[in-house]
């Protein structure tokens, strides 16, 4: 076992875990702090789960068995000797965007977990350490070096520039969509499998994985099943980004408006299908690649969200929009705005983001205040300030926004 992970999921175990499944050498220790179900289960099946890959055929399913222990958030001790051992090499984490908040109590957050283990890690001979965030955020290598490094404020100056000279942050775009599994998934696991499966994931057939930074006590071949090796993410990752995870933005705040629950559905609905098209036009115009890139990508991801396999909720993909718009959304407006143009769909994303804070539940970090905000006079104003405030200082782009939740409203009848 020379891996560990933070965060055990769905995502993980149709991502990260298959990779590594290619090369036996290793294995992964993978924690939650959420769940304590699920590494029960794992356990229960010597870390050993199916795999279903839905595409428009006949589903495939595959046993993974990367996971060599699976523990519950609560076993600390061995979270810290994990992290402590110098065999272990790196460690992945899919923490959730709001995951790399760094807020004044670190106590039993991700950050502060992993925080205990780099402690322990130092005292106990300092080796080296390759950390790999899988998350959604532009830099995400970044972004983590300087939660850890806020967090690391009050610590000794003798582990803060170990920190500096002995951890890799190392960046990276992850992509194969995995929604939460339902119960009917687990039966029809059963029923590929022929076995009995508690812990089953289901997934797209496609996978893409991008990483650039230092590994320096090695990693698992994970190029074998077609992860790449880059020096620079930033192009991929804005393709990602707002090409994929701005429409699924976009749909999951402006299709539950028009009465869609999924995103296969929603791509099918005419008002929603133009407005993915719309987004991308006006998205193409700000990302780096060549144009024919562009088209190639953005039809391989109508297939991917056309896919009747995975039926992906629109609801699980609104959650933390606090956290995603940011990074989704809000770089192309801007961009925008600054050629004082008004694109359609950004402002659609936003009035039905406005629409979702007041009238659904709400599972954002910032829950509290973005209702409140959502339900007082000014809204539209209100709730963009708590994003960016310059947005909020733009006259015209509050009153489309104010427009837009009108004609969502009355699109609804
Ligand atoms: C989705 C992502 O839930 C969400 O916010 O946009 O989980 C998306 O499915 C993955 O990034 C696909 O790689």
């Amino acid at each position: 076992m020379r891996a560990v992970h933070l965060g055990l999921g769905a995502f993980h175990r149709a991502h990260q875990a298959v990779y590594t499944m290619a090369d036996p050498e290793w294995g992964i220790a993978a924690y939650t702090f959420r769940n304590t179900e699920l590494p029960r289960r794992l356990a229960e099946q010597d870390g050993l789960y199916s795999l279903q890959v839905r595409g428009d055929g006949e589903p495939q399913a595959e046993i993974v068995d990367a996971i060599s222990r699976a523990h519950a958030g609560s076993d600390t001790d061995q979270w810290l000797a994990d992290l402590a051992s110098p065999d272990v090499a790196l460690l992945t984490l899919t923490i959730t965007e709001a995951g790399y908040r760094v807020s004044g109590d670190q106590d039993g957050t991700a950050i502060g977990r992993l925080l205990a283990g780099l402690r322990g890690r130092h005292r106990a001979g300092g080796a080296p350490i390759a950390l790999v965030p899988c998350d959604n955020l532009p830099g995400n290598g970044g972004v983590l070096r300087r939660a850890i490094g806020v967090a690391a404020q009050a610590e000794g100056p003798g582990f803060r520039s170990w920190i500096e000279d002995n951890v890799s942050f190392v960046d990276t775009v992850v992509d194969r969509i995995t929604p939460a599994v339902t119960e009917q998934d687990v039966i029809a696991a059963a029923r590929l499998t022929g076995l009995e499966d508690r812990a089953p994931v289901v997934t797209e057939p496609f996978s893409e994985w991008l990483l650039a930074g230092d590994f320096p006590l090695g990693r698992p071949a994970w190029e074998k099943s077609g992860a790449r090796f880059v020096d620079d993410l930033a192009a991929y990752e804005q393709r990602k980004l707002w090409f994929l995870n701005g429409a699924h933005t976009l749909l999951a705040y402006a299709g539950p408006a028009l009465g869609c629950a999924t995103v296969d559905e929603a791509v099918r609905h005419p008002v929603l299908a133009r407005l993915t098209e719309s987004w991308w036009d006006v998205a193409a115009r700000h990302a780096p690649l060549p144009a024919q890139d562009l088209t190639y990508y953005r039809e391989r991801l109508l297939q991917r969200f056309s896919s009747r396999g995975v039926r992906h909720n629109l609801l699980q993909i609104a959650a933390d929009g606090s956290q995603k718009i940011p990074a989704r959304i809000l770089p192309v407006l801007r961009a925008e705005r600054a050629a004082e143009r008004m694109p359609e769909a950004p402002v659609a994303a936003l009035a039905g983001w406005l629409i979702h804070l007041r009238d659904r539940p709400v599972s954002d970090p910032r829950a509290d205040e973005l209702v409140a905000l959502a339900r007082s006079a000014d809204a539209p104003r209100r709730v963009l300030s708590a994003l960016d405030i310059t947005l909020a200082d733009d006259g015209e782009l509050v009153s489309a926004v104010e427009d837009y939740v009108e004609h969502l409203r009355l699109s609804t009848g």
